[in-house]
Parts: structure tokens; sequence; C-alpha cells
């Protein structure tokens, strides 16, 4: 389903570049016209489910007998691999699921940045809040940029970038109350800076200072979270919880398209399903997980899932930050009052590497990414403000002196933050002490009093 390390990545990256080379440029769907479809009518859109079962035990065994070499593109072997692979793909092609009409998807701003309306999702915006989302998004696209900037110099560990995903996370997080409950993954900064959350905070963890670096109940945004899926089993119990307190509140679980194949979302779902509650599953569908494409964990579009479990599910156009803030609102609103779960799949495009690890040169085509680079949603939402007249000059300057002033703080901020004291380790292991843990700490401060220059901390 996805792969796990950057070493599989790239003994696999022959693989899939060959596999990548031949599929359709993904997001096709989001060049058509606005859809007109309810989240209701959606949850009936289903019925492929058999023929995909089938298909996907076929592309399983393709990709088991698939090289493990890289560079073996010129060589016999690669190429009875290649033609194995393109047999696969012709199946694939055949099958009911391709030829299906593309997916509905909730737009209210075109890529060129036109508003069109959507007959479920009435959407009033002032210029003041226009200028507000747009301002969250270049300051997290900014922060963002910094922090991939600092790894690269050795400041941080590793970063996983947001970028290409501004509206997605912006639109979602500005569609939610302080007393609603975010579960996010690893890449969520602009659902944080969304929650409040000191962006200076999401470093620590990737530094390697901390575990966390934040309190989830200052901001009710749970600490990220590497374990593909595990978040939103745990925004599944979370709500559950919700609802027997009778809360008003909508609990947020941040997955992505990889995480979809996960047992764990499986269960999410059933358990939040049968139990009514209040969560919405919010899968950011960036068409990658790692090097593995969509179509390698799904052959219905994500938000039919829904339907199996018996709730609602609707596909957004990702990149369009109203239509994201349009339909979170509305799916948030429909948790709190207690009818159950729904599910959004935001249909985005990661224009980054996964992380800092990651080289997707070696598994995705340029004209993909060019593709995704004409609906950057930030340029979007430019153009949409340029069209009303929202924003002047004044403005656009003082923006950027504050995006400016941002990765200032950042760089100082990160370059000034403390190690942490080694013994800290052991002080939430567990909540009320253990005796283990006490021999363990006792041991460790030994081995630390052991080294000449140790000042006793
Ligand atoms: C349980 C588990 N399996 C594998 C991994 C390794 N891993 C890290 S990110 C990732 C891909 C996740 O893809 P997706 O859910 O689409 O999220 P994205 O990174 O695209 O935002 C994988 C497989 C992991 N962290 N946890
Ligand atoms: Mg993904």
């Amino acid at each position: 389903m996805t792969v796990e390390s950057t070493s599989r990545d790239t003994s696999r990256s022959s693989t899939t570049t060959q596999e990548s080379t031949a599929r359709p440029p993904a997001g096709d769907a989001t060049d058509r016209a606005p859809s007109t479809t309810t989240a209701k009518k959606s949850t009936t859109r289903n019925g492929t489910a058999k023929n995909g079962a089938k298909r996907t035990a076929t592309k399983g065994g393709s990709a088991k007998n698939a090289p493990a070499k890289t560079g073996a593109a010129k060589s016999a072997p690669r190429k009875t691999a290649a033609a194995r692979r393109a047999g696969t793909r012709k199946a694939a092609t055949e099958a009911p699921a391709s030829q299906a009409p593309a997916p509905e998807m909730v737009q209210l701003l075109t890529p060129e940045g036109e508003r069109v309306e959507h007959p479920d999702y009435p959407l009033t915006v002032s210029h003041e809040e226009l200028r507000g989302l747009y301002r969250d998004m270049v300051l997290s696209r900014r922060f963002d940029a910094e922090a991939t900037a600092l790894q690269r110099q050795g400041e941080l560990g590793l970063w996983p970038s947001m970028l290409g995903q501004e509206a997605a996370q912006i639109g979602s997080g500005r569609a939610l109350r302080p007393a609603d409950y975010v579960f996010p993954t690893y890449r969520e900064h602009g659902v944080a800076w969304c929650r409040g959350v000191d962006p200076i905070q999401l470093l620590g963890m990737f530094r390697g200072v901390n575990h966390g670096g934040w309190d989830p109940n200052s901001n009710n945004f749970h600490l990220y979270t590497i374990v593909i899926g595990s978040q939103v089993l745990h925004a599944a119990g979370y709500a559950m919880g919700v609802a027997k307190d009778g809360a008003d509140a909508a609990v947020m679980a941040y997955f992505g398209d990889g995480a979809s194949s996960q047992g764990d979302v499986a269960e999410a779902f059933t358990f939040a399903a049968v139990y009514n509650a209040p969560v919405v599953f919010f899968c950011q569908n960036n068409q990658w997980a790692i090097s593995e494409p969509t179509e390698r964990q799904t052959r219905v579009p994500l938000y039919q899932r829904a339907a199996g479990y018996g709730f609602p599910g609707l596909r957004v156009d990702g990149n369009d930050v109203l239509a994201v803030l349009a339909t979170t609102r509305a799916a948030a609103e429909l948790v709190r009052s207690g009818q159950g779960p729904t599910l959004i799949e935001a249909f985005t495009y990661r224009m980054g590497a996964h992380t800092t690890s990651d080289d997707p040169t070696r598994y995705r085509r340029q004209e993909e990414l060019e593709s995704w680079e004409a609906r950057d949603p930030i340029l979007r939402l430019r153009r949409h403000l340029d069209r009303e007249g929202a924003a002047d000059e004044g403005f656009h300057a003082e923006l950027e002196a504050e995006s400016d002033a941002l990765a200032r703080r950042v760089r100082e901020a990160i370059r000034t933050m403390p190690d942490p004291d080694p013994m800290a380790m052991f002080d939430h292991v567990y909540a009320d002490g253990h005796t283990l843990v006490d021999e363990e700490r006792a041991q460790f401060a030994g081995y630390l009093a052991s080294f000449a220059d140790h000042e006793g901390n």
C-alpha cells in the first residue's frame, strides 16, 4: 500500500517511475466544471467495490513481481517487468471505474479566481475575510518554506512540507470553533496556525528536542502523529466521549490518501458511524503517499468510502479555500447537531517532497507537478482578490513585511532553541512514577556522571 522507508523508496523507484510515467496526470477531475452534487447524494454513489477488489488483487500481484533494483531500465529483466506492468495498466484501464464519469467536486473558486456558486454551499465572505484567508495562506507557506530551508541547513532533522495544501488546511482550520478538537497528522502546519499554535512550537519535534512541544489542550490541537492513521482512531474515540458528554463540539480527524488504507481508519469509520460520533473525517488527498499514487490505495474515489459505513461523504476542490471553508463549516455543523460523522475528501496536491528525505523526481512527472502549479491555491485566491479589488498594494506590502518578520523570528528561535535536559526523558513515561523507570533514571544519571566534563545536567 505505502512505502515506509527512504531506502525502500529508492529500491522501488525504477518501478514507480515507469508506472507514474504511464498514469494520467493525477487530478484531471479538477479541470471539470464545479459540481452540483450534495453530500447526501454522494453517499449513494458507489457500486464498483466488487470489481475494485478484484482489480486491486491483480495490481498487488504485479507490484510484488516488480524488480527491486534501480537503474534496470536497460536490462532484459526490466523489459519483462515493464511488459508485465503495461499489462496491469491495460487491465486497470478497461475496468469500469476508469470509465466512470469524473467524480463530483464542490468548487466555489475557479483556478482563474472566478467566484462560482454551489446550491448546497452558499457562502458570503467579506473582503476582510478574504484578506484574512489570504494572509493565513501566505504566512503559513512562508513558515513552511523557512522550515524547509532550516532543515537544509542542518537545524532540523526532517521537515514534511505542506506546500500546495494551504487552501485545504486554512479553509478547514478557519471553519472550526475554539471548542472543536483537532487530531492532525505531521503535515498540518496550516491548521496549527489557525488553532493559534505558535509555529515555533511545531519545530521542536523535528529538531529532536522534544516529543511534541505544545499542550494539546491549550488550543484543542492534538500532538502531531507520525504513525499513519492512528490519530483517526483517537479522534473517533474522543468524539464518542464528546457525544457522551453532550458537548457542542466537532472533532476533526486529518489524514492522508495513504492513511485511508490503514486498518485504524476503517475501524474509526465503523466506530464513529455506529456510535454517531461527532467527527469530521478530513482526508487530504494530495495524490501521493510518499512514492505511491492514490490509485494504489483505492479503486473508488475516496469520499465514496463513507457510503459503505453509512455516513455522508463529499469531495471538495482542496485548492479552493472558499469551497473548503464552506464544506467544512457545513460538515462541522452536521456532526455537532448529533447526526453522526461525515467524510470530506479535499482533492489537492503535495507540491513539494514527501519530506526533506524524499526526492519526488524519482517517481513523479514534471508535467504533473506543473499541471497542479497552475492551480496553486494561493495564486487562485490572489486572482480572486484582484478581480474583486479586495486588497490594495498597501495590504500586499504589509503582508510581505509580516512574512519576512515571521521568517526572521523562526530562524532566530530555532538557533536559540535549548537542547533538552537528558534526564527529562524519564519525566512523563508514567503519570505517577514507576519503579523500573526510577531504576533506569538512576542508572542513566550514573552514566552521565561518569563523564569527566559532566556538569550535572
Ligand atoms: C503505520 C505506519 N506505516 C508506515 C509509515 C511510513 N510512512 C510515513 S508517511 C507515509 C505515507 C503517508 O501518506 P498519506 O497518508 O497520503 O499522507 P501524506 O504524507 O501524503 O500527507 C508512510 C507510509 C508510518 N509512519 N506509519
Ligand atoms: Mg498523501
